[in-house]
């Protein structure tokens, strides 16, 4: 059995057994009461879910299990010392709850290279009777989607499986669609922007250095950056809209192809993945109106209450959960500080942090006026070269596969029950809270 699942199987069953335990002796303890606003602005704050993955402080940012952003940066495996982590170890953080060793890390970036090699020929056939001009998401997610021809899980199923090996499949499935996304996002690519100039994945390489290579990309400066946007971008926690679809989609039994094309749907949407390419379209339309690449703070500040005097929301800037600067965001900005300081879409970024709160502030309303993870992501790319930002949204969700997809697996082990919450009428609701229009 492979290094992976196998200590999956021994760290799974016990956790399996304690959560059913606590089920049967606590099932009936109330957790949390909930109010009409939170039933109405989106079920911010309600404890609904179970996801070990990671978990998010909103003082504090994104802790995946137990360790923090600079913490992983500095304790889980690289290729070189003053490189970045290997996304591999992320997910083997995630998925068994262990930093792994170099030699666990290694295991994996060949096992996902070697998976990746079973992609069917119709998945490109798929891509390829899109119009290039179709956005590189709808290429991405509709890929996924044809994909799942090959599911171990609905074959399995479909043969009778019993409900204790579920995770089994799933596993099997997750690791080979995790391994085959980059192919599938690096192909969009070249598709869309280098006139089908298709490169062949490398074998050689770790799974985000291939990603870099098929992109394109040779320098070991994009593939330090690329390893690091895998890493930032793979989980945070269980109720963003991404996680939580995959999430609830799969608790239908659907398979993983499914579940992920699911989330990524919801990536897609401009409040959430879709924020880092909006971010470079206000960057751009910012430098266009104002005339320079390099505006003064009183430029920014204008512009910033413009596009609020439009109804519009300034992207890269809020969050649901967070109520500091998303780490998210500073690790970032720590990796353009120390290798590429005076890029001019950097000095932009650093100056618009320092307008754009107050601006924001200053609207009584916004909970949270710190920049998150998509204020700068997307500079950064582009400071490297990587300028087309309508793939952005796809590296988001090639890296967002590692957290909600290791979650997967556990719901399957946990044996998550289907997702099925209870909804009312607003007549129902205003009976309940005694209100008489
Ligand atoms: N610009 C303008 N207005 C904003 C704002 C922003 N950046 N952030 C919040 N607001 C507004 C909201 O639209 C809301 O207005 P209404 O009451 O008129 O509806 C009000 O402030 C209160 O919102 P909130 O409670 O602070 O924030 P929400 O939890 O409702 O929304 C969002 C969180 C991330 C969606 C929001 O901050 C936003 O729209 N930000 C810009 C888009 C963005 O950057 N999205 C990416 C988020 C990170 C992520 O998921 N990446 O994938």
């Amino acid at each position: 059995m492979d290094l992976v699942k196998k200590r999956l199987q021994e760290v799974g069953s016990p956790r399996a057994e304690l959560l059913k335990k606590m089920v049967r002796e606590h099932g009936g303890k109330v957790i949390q009461e909930v109010t009409l606003d939170q039933v109405v602005s989106g079920m911010k704050g309600i404890v609904a879910l179970l996801t070990d993955s990671s978990k998010l402080d909103p003082a504090e940012g994104i802790r995946f299990r137990g360790h923090s952003i600079p913490e992983l940066r500095s304790r889980l495996p690289k290729i070189n010392e003053d490189g970045e982590p290997l996304p591999e170890g992320l997910f083997y953080l995630m998925l068994i709850g262990e930093l792994p060793e170099k030699s666990q890390v290694d295991y994996i970036s060949k096992e996902w290279a070697r998976r990746a090699q079973g992609i069917p020929s119709h998945v490109f056939d798929v891509i390829n009777a899109l119009p290039k001009s179709s956005h590189p998401m709808i290429q991405f997610n509709t890929a996924i989607l044809a994909m799942s021809t090959e599911s171990h899980f609905r074959r399995a199923y479909m043969d009778g499986m019993d409900k204790k090996d579920y995770w089994d499949p799933m596993y099997e499935g997750v690791m080979d669609l995790i391994s085959r996304l980059p192919i599938i996002a690096a192909y969009i690519y070249r598709r869309v922007f280098f006139n089908d100039d298709h490169i062949d994945m490398d074998p050689s390489l770790d799974w985000a250095g291939n990603l870099a290579h098929m992109m394109g990309y040779e320098s070991e400066e994009v593939k330090r950056l690329m390893r690091l946007y895998m890493v930032l971008h793979a989980d945070h926690e269980g109720g963003n809209v991404s996680a939580h679809t995959t999430h609830l989609v799969g608790t239908a039994l659907s398979n993983p192809y499914y579940s992920f094309a699911a989330g990524m749907n919801g990536l897609a949407g401009p409040l959430h993945g879709m924020a880092n390419q909006e971010v470079m379209m206000w960057l751009e339309r910012l430098i266009k109106e104002i005339g320079t690449a390099d505006p003064t703070r009183e430029q920014i500040k204008a512009y910033a209450i413009a596009t609020l005097e439009k109804g519009r929301v300034i992207p890269g800037y809020g969050h649901a959960v967070l109520r500091k600067t998303d780490p998210r965001f500073s690790e970032q900005l720590d990796f353009a500080n120390k290798y590429i300081p005076d890029a001019p879409l950097i000095k932009l970024v650093r100056t618009i942090y320092e307008v754009v709160p107050e601006v924001l502030l200053s609207t009584g309303k916004v909970k949270n006026p710190w920049p998150n993870v998509d204020a700068i992501s997307g500079s950064l790319l582009s400071s490297y070269g990587i300028k087309e930002y309508p793939i952005y949204t796809v590296l988001f969700g090639v890296s967002r596969a590692l957290g909600v997809l290791s979650s997967l697996i556990w719901d399957r082990i946990y044996g998550m029950g289907l997702e099925r919450p209870t909804s009312h009428t607003l007549e129902w609701y205003m009976d309940k809270v005694n209100f008489k229009a």
